[in-house]
C-alpha cells in the first residue's frame, strides 16, 4: 500500500464550470477513488484560481467586486463537483490566507536564493491566457489559442531566472522518464526546454488583485506564479513541513494540454529554485472538442460554442450522475483529444449502461428471484468466467496505474460482455431449479460482484446500488482491492432485489 496525492488544475473563477473542467475533475476523482480502493493513503485536491486580470475584469463586467465575485463563482464550482459526486479531500481557493502565506514563503525563498531580479519587460499579452507571447509565437499579432488581439505591454517587473534551469531540467527529464506522461507530451515539454528558456516576468504593478510581493509591496505576483504554488499550499508548505515531506514525493498533477509549459517547465524549475524536488508526475490530457473546437469559457463568451447548454449540473440532471461520469471517463483516452456530444452521451448510456450492465443485473436478479428462492447461490471455483474476470482485474490494475481510465473500463465492460454471453449460452431462464442452475447463477453473481468493485471509481453510486441488489452487505469499496479481487467470494447475504431498471433507456435516440 502506498500513498497518492492527486490534483486537478485550479479553475479560473471568471465564469462558471463547464464540461471541460468537469472532464479533468471527474478523471482525477476516479483515479483518487481507485487508489483509495487499493488501500493507498490518498489526498485529492481541487480548487479555484481567483487572481489575475481575467478574473478581475470578469468581476467588474458583472458589476461585482473581485472578492464577492470569486466567492460566488467558486461556490458554483463546488456545487458542480457535489453534483458530480466528486470526493475531493481539500478545495483550495487562492484568495485564502493560507495560500498567500505559502506563496510568500515559497517565492521569498526563491528570492533569497538569488533567482529573482528586477528588469523592464515588454511583450504581447493575452488576457485570456494570462500569458505573454513573442511576435513569432503569435498568429498575425493574435493569440494562437484564443485568436484575440494581443496587447503590447511594458512593465518594470521582477523576473525569475528560468534560463538558469535549462540544463538542470534536461537532466531531471533524463533521470525521471515518467515525470511527464504520455510520452508525446513529455517530448513536447522537453523540446520546449531544449529550444532555450528565457527569464520570465513574475510580478505586476498594473493590478492589485493578487498576492503581494513580500519584499516589494507595490507589486503582486503574476497569477500563474501564485497559482502553481496551490499544490504546495494544500499540503502545508511553510506551515507544516512534515506534511509536505509526507505528500510531495507522491504528487500527481492532472492537467490539460494547453498548460504544459507552466507545469512541465516553469513549475519544476520553480521547485528547484526553492530547494524542493519537482512534483513526481504530471499527466497531460487532451481537449474535449465540440465540432472540432475546444470548449472554453473564453471562446464561449466570444460567441464560439454555447457552453451554458452543457453545464455539468444540467447534464447530471438530464442523464444522472454516474452516466455522465462514465461517459467522461470512457469515451476518450486520457491523453488524446475527444469529441463531446449529447448524442455520444445518449449512445453510451443506451449501449454500455442500459443494454450491457443494466440488462445483466436485471436478468440475473430476475432468475435468482424466480428460481433460486431469492438468495444468490455461491460461484463455482473453476468457472470459465473466472478467466475473463482475472483478465479484467489485471487490465484494471494496469489501466488505472497508467492514468488510462478508458482502458480500465473497456476491460470491465468485456467482463460484462463475457457474463452476458455466458448467460446466453446456458440460458438459465430455461433451466429447472437445482444445482446446475445454481452454479450458473453463482458465477454470474460473482462476476457482477467484481464488476461492482471495478466500476466503483467511475460510478460509485450505481455500484453501491448493484451491490445491494445482489444481496451483499456494505459497499463495493469496504475492502481493499487485493482482498476483494479474489474470485469466488460471492455469498448472498440478503435477498436479491430486482428493482426498477438501473438505466431506463433513453428513447430520443431510437
Ligand atoms: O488554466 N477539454 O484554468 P482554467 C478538456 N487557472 N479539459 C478542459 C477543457 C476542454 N475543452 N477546457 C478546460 C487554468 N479544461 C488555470 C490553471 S493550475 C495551477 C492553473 C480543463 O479554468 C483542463 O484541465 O482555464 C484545463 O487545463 C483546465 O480546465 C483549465 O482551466
Amino acid at each position: 500500500m502506498g500513498r497518492f496525492y492527486i490534483t486537478t488544475p485550479i479553475y479560473y473563477t471568471n465564469d462558471a464550470p463547464h464540461v471541460g473542467s468537469a472532464y479533468s475533475t471527474v478523471n482525477a476523482d476516479a483515479l483518487a477513488r481507485w487508489h483509495r480502493l487499493l488501500g493507498d493513503e490518498t489526498k485529492f485536491l481541487t480548487g479555484t484560481d481567483e487572481h489575475g486580470q481575467k478574473v478581475f475584469d470578469a468581476a467588474h463586467q458583472n458589476g461585482h467586486e473581485p472578492q464577492e465575485w470569486t466567492d460566488q463563482t467558486s461556490r458554483r464550482f463546488r456545487e458542480a463537483w457535489d453534483a458530480l459526486n466528486i470526493s475531493y479531500d481539500d478545495f483550495i481557493r487562492t484568495t485564502e490566507p493560507r495560500h498567500h502565506e505559502s506563496v510568500q514563503k515559497f517565492l521569498g525563498t526563491i528570492y533569497e536564493n538569488g533567482y529573482i531580479y528586477k528588469d523592464v519587460y515588454r511583450g504581447l499579452y493575452c488576457v485570456s491566457c494570462e500569458d505573454y507571447y513573442t511576435l513569432e509565437a503569435s498568429v498575425d499579432g493574435k493569440c494562437p489559442i484564443h485568436g484575440r488581439e494581443l496587447t503590447d505591454m511594458q512593465e518594470e517587473n521582477w523576473f525569475f531566472k528560468l534560463s538558469a534551469f535549462e540544463d538542470r531540467l534536461v537532466a531531471y527529464y533524463a533521470d525521471h522518464p515518467e515525470f511527464v506522461t504520455p510520452e508525446t507530451k513529455r517530448n513536447e515539454a522537453l523540446s520546449f526546454i531544449k529550444g532555450g528558456l528565457r527569464d520570465i516576468s513574475i510580478t505586476r504593478t498594473s493590478i492589485s488583485w493578487g498576492v503581494k510581493v513580500p519584499w516589494d509591496e507595490e507589486h503582486v505576483f503574476y497569477v500563474w506564479y501564485d497559482a502553481l504554488i496551490n499544490y504546495l499550499t494544500a499540503i502545508g508548505y511553510g506551515r507544516d513541513e512534515a506534511e509536505v515531506a509526507k505528500w510531495w514525493p507522491y504528487s500527481n498533477h492532472l492537467i490539460g494540454k494547453e498548460i504544459i509549459r507552466f507545469h512541465c517547465v516553469w513549475w519544476p524549475a520553480m521547485c528547484m529554485a526553492a530547494g524542493l524536488e519537482p512534483p513526481s508526475h504530471v499527466h497531460v490530457h487532451g481537449w474535449l472538442l465540440i465540432g472540432g473546437k475546444k470548449l472554453s469559457k473564453t471562446m464561449a463568451a466570444e460567441g464560439g460554442v454555447k457552453l451554458t447548454d452543457i453545464a455539468p449540473i444540467e447534464l447530471t440532471n438530464e442523464y444522472g450522475v454516474d452516466p455522465v461520469r462514465y461517459y467522461l471517463l470512457r469515451e476518450t483516452s486520457l491523453g488524446n483529444d475527444g469529441e463531446f456530444s449529447l448524442e455520444g452521451v445518449t449512445h453510451r448510456y443506451n449501449t454500455d449502461l442500459a443494454n450491457n450492465l443494466g440488462n445483466l443485473v436485471a436478468r440475473v436478479c430476475t432468475v435468482v428471484a424466480a428460481k433460486c428462492g431469492g438468495r444468490g447461490p455461491s460461484p463455482e471455483s473453476d468457472s470459465n468466467l473466472r478467466t475473463h474476470a482475472e483478465e479484467a482485474l489485471e487490465a484494471n490494475v494496469v489501466g488505472w496505474q497508467t492514468f488510462n481510465p478508458q482502458s480500465a473500463l473497456e476491460a470491465t465492460w468485456s467482463l460484462i460482455g463475457a457474463t452476458n454471453a455466458y448467460l446466453e449460452h446456458h440460458a438459465p431462464w430455461k433451466m429447472e431449479p437445482g444445482e446446475a442452475l445454481d452454479a450458473v447463477m453463482g458465477d454470474a453473481l460473482e462476476a457482477i460482484r467484481l464488476v461492482a468493485v471495478l466500476a466503483s471509481p467511475a460510478m460509485p453510486g450505481v455500484c453501491e446500488e448493484i451491490w445491494r441488489r445482489i444481496g451483499l452487505a456494505g459497499t463495493p469499496t469496504d475492502r481493499d482491492f487485493a482482498s476483494a479481487r479474489v474470485w469466488g467470494q460471492y455469498r448472498g447475504e440478503g435477498l436479491i432485489e430486482k428493482g426498477a431498471p438501473l438505466f431506463p433507456r433513453i428513447k430520443s435516440e431510437e
